[in-house]
């Protein structure tokens, strides 16, 4: 981890600033001349060449034509779902050779780097929403491999609303804002998204995942990613396997609660992308393990759903991941637009060893992407974009089109060709061929019987879920229904939750204040209730006890002791979290020394939402001011009420009385300087049996 600024210094504080605004020097430095898009040096950039200093200004000022043209046309289209997101560059190590099964390079060949780049989404919100809108995040990776790029575009929740593409129009119409008004931004809490949730089904078990803490996550860096549909290996012999892909985060993972989500949305729209820049920038690279299952036709045919259904999963318990490498985050983009924005995915890109299935999801998007790109990138050159193009070799007798940028030489732009041997050649034994698969039947537009238990793996989700996460899940069906103005769209959807099962239902009428049983909506499909509960589906069944890549948030005032602020940050860091102090003032308080205890954030701009853990280390003075502080307050109720464990130095009991804090096994008295004990409780994670004590459950 990068050396941070000491945290206090013995500065008289009226030395802080200096009276004469010298905080305002500019950087110095020789710089290189301004130039037009033309290469020309520019004399002045900030007048318009006018006739006398107060007449027209002429056309013929080609340096201000030229600026303001580019200015216009600097947006293209954003993403029509995606389009919030946030990315770095890295690399893919393969720790465990898949050869046998595969006959790509970036799957058999152990100990090589592939530089990659990975994008992490929202879906609904438009590229200014907030990062902690509850929805699915886009988990998308571009490896640059030897042999051409490959795009593993994946969510963090391993199944999807539908089961084929050509209803993915209408789910995204539905959730996105509504058209005639142009709101709710960035959720599903309205009408639209829940009539037609309500009317289909199939989504219902990617309901139940958007319902729960995983839709709400803490970081990117702290999220599972999965590939979703069923893709082939296919290896030297061409023999296929199926396989399903899966990321898991070294940190763990860990979510928000709802209340926290909503008030991160304020305090901080940019709380994922900060957090993973942050995160690379200081040193502490991100990192998941690539896992993948494995699994034959044998399996394929007797499992109890179909494997090309994109709504269903393979439990762990079932089929177990295995470990086959590592990705890791290790540099920021240089330019947001250039890469973040012009990065272009498309489930298409793939490699020689790696195949699609009969996934009609799977197919549709086939279709999609490259299309979408052409939209948005402006032509179907986007490949030669830096952030797009492959790390290997390009050749073919594609030609032209907007915003080429090769000028390939020679007379022949086509095959086959004889006038020069040295033109490319396809190659049949190392390029690219299908699997093929043996298929036979009539054309029909259907959907497949084996698709139609759209009920039983959505309970197989919910009573996988540890009590607090089943409860998040009601209560989040309860929010977002409460949202819904017409009552029949929230009947409905009440009727599918007693498809599920009967109990969940009425808990969700519970609080929505309907009496009374519910009725089941139609179906011709029974429920399995045999199916065993798969713990690996939930999040703190498996959470790991650490604070590593956590924040730490230290609230300090006028009389803090310096030494207990410095103890507690060295002790956070050296488990591998990083601290932040807030102070009322973001120049820093006074310590009981006299110095200066540097701040990160003023007590407004830094609420607790933005912190795993909070220490209140403060003295008796510093309390007195902040009891009467309406935001030192909040910090504090807040972090209690998100089941926060907080640390706390003797001095600052009045202020958290004031808090309404009930001390509880979450609620640790620093005592002399050692923090360790705090940290040791908030690696813990929240303290969830506080959570009824703090808000309804239903
Ligand atoms: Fe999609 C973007 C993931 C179904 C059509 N999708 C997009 C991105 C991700 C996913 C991560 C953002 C990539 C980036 O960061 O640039 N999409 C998924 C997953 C799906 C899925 C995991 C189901 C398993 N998508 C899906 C379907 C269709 C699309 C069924 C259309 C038939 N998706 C698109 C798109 C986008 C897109 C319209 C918008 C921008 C883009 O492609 O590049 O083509």
């Amino acid at each position: 981890m990068a050396k941070q600024k000491p945290r206090t210094a013995v500065i008289p504080v009226n030395e802080k600033v200096g009276a004469g605004g010298e905080l305002h020097q500019t950087a110095a430095g020789t710089h290189p001349p301004m130039t037009t898009n033309q290469g020309g040096i520019v004399a002045d950039d900030e007048n318009s060449l006018k006739i006398g200093e107060r007449g027209p200004v002429l056309l013929e000022d080609f340096a201000l034509i030229e600026k303001l043209n580019h200015f216009n046309h600097e947006r293209i289209p954003e993403r029509v779902v995606h389009a919030r997101g946030a990315a770095a560059h890295g690399f893919f190590e393969l720790t465990d050779s898949l050869a046998e099964f595969s006959r790509a390079k970036i799957l058999s060949e152990v100990g090589v780097k592939t530089p990659l780049f990975a994008r992490f989404s929202t879906v609904a919100g438009n590229m200014g929403s907030a990062d902690t809108a509850r929805d699915v995040r886009g988990f998308a990776v571009k490896f640059y491999t030897q042999e051409g790029n490959w795009d593993l575009v994946g969510n963090n929740i391993p199944v999807f609303f539908i089961q084929d593409a050509i209803k993915f129009p209408d789910l995204i119409h539905a959730a996105k804002q509504e058209p005639d008004r142009g709101f709710p931004q960035a959720q599903t809490a309205h009408d639209t998204f829940w009539d037609w949730a309500s009317l289909s089904p199939e989504s219902t078990h990617m309901l139940m995942w958007i319902m729960s803490d995983r839709a709400i996550p803490r970081s990117f860096r702290m999220m599972e990613g999965f590939g979703v549909h069923s893709f082939r290996l296919i290896n030297d012999a061409g023999t296929s396997t199926y396989v399903k892909f899966h990321w898991r985060p070294k940190l763990g993972m860990q979510s928000v609660v709802w209340d926290e989500a909503l008030k991160i949305s304020g305090g901080d729209p940019d709380f994922h992308r900060r957090d993973l820049w942050n995160a690379i920038n200081i040193g502490s690279p991100p990192e998941w393990e690539l896992a993948v299952q494995l699994f034959d036709e044998e399996f394929a045919t007797s499992f109890d759903f179909d494997i090309l259904d994109a709504t269903k999963l393979i439990p762990e318990e079932v089929i177990p991941l295995r470990v086959i490498g590592r990705m890791v985050l290790d540099r920021n983009p240089d330019n947001y637009f250039a890469e973040t924005e012009q990065v272009a995915f498309c489930t298409t890109h793939v490699v020689p060893g790696i195949d699609f299935t009969n996934d009609p999801l799977l197919q549709g998007r086939n279709q999609s992407y490259l299309d979408t790109q052409i939209t948005r990138l402006g032509g179907p050159n986007f490949a030669q974009l830096p952030i797009n193009a492959p790390r290997c070799p390009v050749r073919n007798f594609q030609r032209d089109g907007h915003m080429q940028m090769a000028a390939p030489k020679g007379r022949v732009s086509y095959s086959p060709s004889s006038l020069d041997s040295t033109t490319e050649r396809t190659n049949p034994t190392i390029g690219f061929k299908s699997f093929p698969a043996r298929e036979a039947g009539d054309k029909l537009k259907v959907r497949s019987p084996t698709f139609a238990d759209h009920f039983s793996q959505a309970r197989l989700f919910f009573f996988s879920q540890t009590e607090p996460e089943q409860n998040h899940i009601v209560s989040a069906f309860i929010f977002e229904l409460s949202k819904v103005q017409t009552e029949a769209v929230r009947l409905c959807l009440m009727g599918r939750l007693a498809n599920v099962d009967e109990a969940i239902a009425k808990r969700v009428a519970n609080g929505l204040g309907y009496e009374g049983p519910i009725a089941k909506a139609p179906t011709t499909v029974a429920v399995r209730t045999d199916l065993k509960p798969s713990p690996m589906l939930s999040i703190l069944a498996k959470a790991k006890p650490t604070l590593k890549g956590r924040l730490v948030g230290c609230l300090v005032a006028d009389g803090t002791d310096p030494k207990l602020v410095t103890a507690v940050e060295e002790a956070a860091v050296k488990m591998g979290a990083e601290m932040k102090v807030i102070a009322p003032k973001v120049g820093g308080a006074k310590g009981s020394d006299g110095g200066l205890i540097r701040a990160d954030f003023q007590l407004a701009g830094g609420p607790s939402v933005l912190f795993d853990t909070i220490v209140l280390a403060l003295s008796a003075e510093g309390t007195a001011m902040l009891t009467k502080e309406a935001a030192a307050v909040a910090f504090v109720h807040d972090a209690f009420a998100h089941l926060k464990v907080i640390g706390h130095s003797a001095e600052a009991k009045a202020l958290m009385d004031k808090a309404g804090v009930v001390p509880d096994a979450g609620v640790v008295a620093i005592k002399g300087k050692d923090g360790t004990a705090f940290l040791q409780a908030a690696a813990k994670g929240r303290i969830w049996p506080r959570e009824p004590t703090v808000r309804a459950v239903f």
